[in-house]
């Protein structure tokens, strides 16, 4: 199939087909799909593996190589006319929170697969080759943090770090991801960190701003930073009865201190402040706690003041533990970032040229594009979700702006891949 001498991005834009996409995103989210019409697809599980097999038909269908790595990231190949330069690469990640919704990292999967058909559609055949990255436990909702496949794929975290994490049951990574290797015995392996030209990932907005501006295409700016610990308050176990109130060593009552000051101090604008994970031993009605073990994820667009604030978590903690004691850890620290002005404005002149709204917009919420930004000019295009609302069973998308996107995410990566 040989390539057009020109071909307007429009041309190619104009093969996007909105139910093609719909429809293989409803198929996706039937894998992992919940009772209140959500997604439950945890990473290294039997229904991830699922979807991992449903992504390889629909590659195989249309014709791409695939490929995986040490950390079962996978990308799905579509040569160009110059297959000895780096890749162009688009995708996200297919793992969901407990209680996700249908869009959350599989709108920028099958969006990848959609450019493609839409090429191939189009007779548009790109000079750098293009492919769909499939990142591994994005969310590290059972593995954490996450992030593990874009992190490791970047050499910013190591595989030894990553192999050893347990999930709640105690599985470990190692054994969870041999298990999903195993399972495609016949994809071949390439190593990690291989070079890419350029990574442009379509997500939807998971907050209320391009919705509020009634605009389809958000051209992602940057990411603000986030700094997330775990806090361990050990105090003693005692009767509910009988031990005087003086003798206790409540860990439930300082962990709820702690988090109560914490509440205070971070209440200030813009930043995010959730504890999220809570567990409490024994967790009996009768036996004051010896033991809880928290979560802090907390997120500032300027990175001074997160610096700053984040800082004080280990003092208040300490300055409220009362007669227990407290071990606070930060387990991720990523600052504030932006992604380079020639990727946003390849991706602005693309929509102008096809003639889609667009605006700027940094990004709240965490994404592989944040692992990749330090591997290769990187970029993001974000898509509204009604009500802003995401990791949640409700989350949900209007057809037309997850094509428009894609038909954005189209342009941008066939002027990138030369
Ligand atoms: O937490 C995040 O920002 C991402 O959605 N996992
Ligand atoms: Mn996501
Ligand atoms: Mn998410």
């Amino acid at each position: 199939m040989s390539a057009p001498k020109e071909i307007s991005l429009k041309k190619i834009a104009n093969h996007v087909d909105e139910k093609r996409l719909w429809g293989r995103l409803m198929d996706l989210g039937k894998i992992g799909a919940t009772k209140n019409d959500g997604v439950c697809r945890l990473a290294l599980t039997d229904e991830e593996i699922k979807a991992r097999q449903l992504l390889i038909d629909w590659a195989k269908a249309m014709g791409l190589s695939v490929y995986t790595d040490a950390i079962s990231n996978l990308f799905f190949r579509y040569e160009g006319l110059k297959n000895d330069e780096a890749p162009v690469v688009t995708g996200s990640h297919i793992d969901s929170q407990p209680t996700g919704g249908k869009f959350d990292g599989a709108f920028g999967v099958v969006a990848g697969f959609e450019v493609i058909a839409a090429m191939q559609d189009s007779g548009f055949r790109p000079q750098a080759p293009l492919e769909i990255a499939v990142w591994l436990n994005e969310e590290g909702s059972r593995f954490s943090p996450g992030m593990m496949g874009s992190e490791a794929f970047t050499s910013r975290r190591s595989m030894e770090q990553i192999l050893v994490v347990e999930d709640a049951d105690g599985v470990k990574t190692e054994d969870a991801l041999a298990q999903t290797l195993a399972s495609f015995p016949d994809i071949k392996q390439r190593p990690l960190g291989f070079p890419i030209k350029t990574f442009i990932e379509a997500h939807i907005e998971q907050g209320p701003i391009l919705e509020a501006h009634a605009v389809s295409v958000g051209v992602v700016t940057g990411i603000q930073g986030s700094r997330r610990y775990r806090v361990k308050v050990v105090g003693e176990d005692g009767h509910a009865g009988t031990l005087p109130t003086p003798q206790r060593k409540d860990a439930l009552f300082a962990a709820i201190e702690m988090i109560r000051a914490m509440r205070h101090k971070f209440d200030v604008e813009d930043m995010k402040y959730t504890v999220g994970l809570f567990e409490v031993s024994p967790n009996v009605p009768s036996v004051i706690p010896s033991t809880t073990f928290f979560s802090i994820d907390l997120r500032h667009p300027d990175w001074q003041t997160l610096k700053d604030m984040g800082d004080l978590v280990m003092t208040i903690c300490e300055q409220n533990k009362g007669p227990c004691t407290v071990t606070v850890t930060e387990i991720a620290t990523s600052e504030s970032l932006e992604f380079p002005s020639e990727i946003r404005e390849c991706i602005s002149a693309a929509a102008d040229e096809i003639g889609i709204a667009n605006m700027p917009i940094l990004s709240m919420a965490g994404h592989d594009a944040r692992q990749l930004h330090y591997h290769c000019p990187t970029g993001m295009i974000f898509s509204p979700c009604d009500g802003g609302i995401s990791h949640n069973e409700m989350e949900n998308c209007n057809p037309s702006d997850l094509a428009e996107v894609t038909c954005v995410l189209a342009g941008a990566l066939a002027k990138l891949s030369g």
